[in-house]
């Protein structure tokens, strides 16, 4: 049979088929080539039929070939990646959010940047966000306390898979249950004392409603560099693209070099500062990565 894995939880992987729900293990060769099945999977599965024992349902056999994937936040087969940032509680990182921007890019995920918590935010934050963003990525702002802004962003994810990634706290859970108009995930709190999420959320999970397809997942507070080479690094920011190609060396990183259409755009605000400083420190990083 042909499933989907909607969330696997200690050993235990949930697999969707027409309509119903299988508690299934996965073949043990999966662990011994390294791969992990993960929420998403397109997968074909056989039902264990006659068992003594019977504390499971089926056994996933093959994992179907995978649009894309991520280790973090663990699932398969993102069409679109949103990015939920609280625009408070916790204080939003501009870092974090390209640094993760980069990894959907390298996976072609279609990104979505989500803004929530408008609520608390100062206006000048908001405007922040539209400043850096506008003519990059589509913007939504949300409040999970009065739900504005969610009917907006459901007509953009409709029809296609979608992953809400952010900081633990940021409120995807919140986002997800309006989004899907019923309390399918659990939401939990911000620590009063740092102000963070307190990792509600353990396990990825897909959810399926009139026409939606979102993966609610548990929130992370650190990115490390996604694995590419630093010369890649440059079409991973769309607004880079109309100067690549137009610097006097063909081998141009962008960071230092005189004659650079990229830093030539950026000293004429075509290019915001805080991007080129996620660029700068993620080069810098790959860089360091491969020379070690
Ligand atoms: N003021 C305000 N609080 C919100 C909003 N959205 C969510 N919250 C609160 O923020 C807290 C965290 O929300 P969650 O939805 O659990 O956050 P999460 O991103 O799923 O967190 P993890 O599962 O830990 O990754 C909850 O107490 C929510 O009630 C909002 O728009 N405004
Ligand atoms: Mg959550
Ligand atoms: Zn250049």
């Amino acid at each position: 049979m042909q499933g989907v894995i909607l969330k696997g939880i200690a050993g235990f992987y949930y697999v969707e088929s027409e309509g119903r729900v299988y508690a299934c293990r996965a073949r043990g060769i999966f662990r011994k080539d390294g791969i992990t099945p993960l929420a998403g999977d397109k997968v074909i599965f056989s039902l264990e039929e006659g068992q003594v024992r019977q504390d499971f349902d089926g056994t996933i056999d093959e994992i179907l070939p995978r649009l894309n994937s991520f280790d973090r936040p663990p699932v398969a087969n993102v069409e679109t990646m949103a990015i939920v940032m609280a625009a408070r509680d916790p204080i939003p990182s501009f870092g974090l959010l390209d640094r993760f921007a980069v990894s959907a890019e390298k996976a072609g995920a279609r990104l979505v940047i989500c803004v929530s918590k408008t609520d608390l935010a100062e206006p000048a934050l908001l405007e922040r966000f539209r400043r850096i963003y506008t003519g990059i990525y589509p913007l939504f702002f949300v409040c999970g306390l009065s739900g504005e802004g969610i009917d907006e962003l459901r007509m953009a994810l409709r029809g296609s898979q979608t992953a809400l990634a952010g900081p633990s706290g940021a409120g995807k859970s919140t986002i997800a249950n309006l989004l899907l108009g019923a309390e399918k995930s659990a939401t939990g709190e911000i620590s009063a004392k740092s102000l963070r999420g307190k990792n509600t959320t353990r396990h990825s999970e897909l959810f399926y409603s009139g026409g939606l397809f979102i993966f609610d997942t548990p929130g992370f507070t650190s990115f490390d560099e996604p694995d590419m080479e630093p010369e890649e690094l440059q079409h991973m920011f769309p607004e880079f693209a109309p100067y690549l190609g137009k610097c006097r060396f063909s081998d141009c990183t962008h960071t230092v070099e005189p004659d650079c259409a990229v830093l030539a755009a950026a000293a004429q605000g075509m290019i915001d500062k805080s991007r080129m400083r996620s660029y700068r420190e993620i080069y810098a990083a790959l860089k360091e990565k491969r020379e070690y």
